[in-house]
């Protein structure tokens, strides 16, 4: 198993608490209330293939869950995943077993690349999510909708970061500020150079004891030379390293979790090239409201939007109130959910029957027994 010895700003102080990783009263309610008192809790800060690293108040632990849960799990969101936290059973040897999870607050999660219908957990118990965009030609406004979206499905709060800064000057900052504020309202942006360390106390300032982080974005944009930059600790590998040994970007390849001197956590993501959407909550409401408040007056109430006669949305199109990118990456963003979720019920349909099969199968079988 890849894996990465994390330290954090404690470093080697090992009086750790459960709740400098962020635990909270629910949570040990919870325990209690479940009669888990004979396991012990941690946070799970790294994943690869079903091995997990825990963190816990005695330290890391490399650990495996049960069997038990392997063989009930029903798809990925049965499994651990970065930022959750699990009750286990440590042993001396640095080696835990994982027995349950325990509930969790947010989820963000995506398609999984390359299997349709499938999702892929990003992070779970995740306060804010900081969206990293670099003003060069990572900069795309459709692509930070779809972050906004995955964000605004599990109950994050997104604080959009626009890095790289220093390779531009005033005018074009603004001018792309001025953009993001055109099409995304409610949403803090916030402009920083990992290298002059610019808008750096307006991202520390924003940052609280306890809330949990993540760092969402193509690769490249500087989310892990922030994150190594903020705890003062050169923990994550970022690109200038492995320019020094000249073997390729290193590029974050799983996901971390860090302790921050003032208390933040901050869970670091590998960079995404695609974000799927793979949700049916209210995601996409949120981030499209102007469009979803707008539709409340078209005249048919299953309007789609696209070609209708009395569509409120269209007429607003048209009339320049609301920008026409923003609303073809809505529709875009729509059919794909509509894709998704069609998959998702195709594929339990066809889960039942295979179940049913089975059964059948199994009942002839006892029959002939006798
Ligand atoms: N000029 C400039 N370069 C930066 C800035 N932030 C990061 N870089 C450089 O961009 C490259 C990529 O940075 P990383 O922090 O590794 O990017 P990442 O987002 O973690 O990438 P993945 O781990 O692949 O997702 C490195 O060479 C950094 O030195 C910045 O604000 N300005
Ligand atoms: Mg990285
Ligand atoms: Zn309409």
């Amino acid at each position: 198993m890849l894996c990465l010895i994390l330290k954090d700003s404690y470093s080697m102080d090992a009086t750790i608490r459960l709740e400098d990783l962020g635990y909270y009263d629910e949570l040990e309610k919870f325990r209690v209330e479940n009669n888990l008192n004979s396991f012990e809790v941690g946070r799970v800060i790294a994943e690869h293939k079903e091995r997990f690293i825990v963190k816990t108040t005695k330290g890391e632990f490399e650990a495996e869950i049960t069997g038990n849960m392997r063989f009930t799990a029903k798809g990925r969101e049965d499994f651990p995943a970065a930022g959750d936290w699990v009750a286990l059973t440590t042993y001396e040897s640095d080696f835990a077993v994982i027995h349950k999870i325990l509930p969790r607050f947010s989820i963000i999660k995506r398609q999984a690349v390359g299997q349709f219908g499938e999702i892929q957990i990003i992070a779970t118990n995740i306060d804010y999510a900081f969206i990293v965009q670099a003003i060069d030609r990572d900069f795309n406004l459709n692509r930070l909708e779809r972050y906004l979206t995955i964000c605004n499905s599990s109950k994050v709060s997104p604080i959009i970061v626009l890095s790289k800064i220093d390779l531009t000057d005033e005018q074009r900052i603004s001018e792309l500020l001025e953009r993001i504020k055109v099409r995304i309202k409610n949403v803090p942006v916030i402009a920083i150079s990992n290298e002059s360390q610019d808008g750096y106390d307006k991202i520390k300032s924003t940052i609280e004891k306890g809330k949990t982080y993540c760092m969402l974005g193509s690769s490249g944009v500087g989310k892990s030379t922030l994150v190594n930059n903020l705890s003062g600790n050169d923990i994550m590998r970022t690109d200038t390293i492995s320019e020094l040994t000249n073997k390729g970007r290193h590029v974050t390849s799983h996901r971390e979790l860090i302790i921050l001197e003032n208390g933040g956590i901050l869970v670091d993501n590998p960079g995404m090239r695609e974000v799927g959407i793979a949700d049916s909550s209210s995601g996409l409401e949120i981030t499209f409201d102007l469009i979803f408040s707008l539709s409340q007056n078209c005249k048919f109430v299953d309007c789609t939007h696209t070609s209708e006669i009395g569509c409120s949305v269209i007429e607003a199109v048209e009339k320049g109130e609301i920008d026409k990118a923003f609303y073809e990456n809505f529709l875009k963003m729509e059919r794909e959910k509509a894709h998704f979720e069609a998959t998702v019920a195709e594929k339990r349909k066809r889960d039942k029957e295979f179940g049913k099969i089975m059964k059948n199968y199994k009942k002839d079988i006892n029959k002939n027994k006798f």
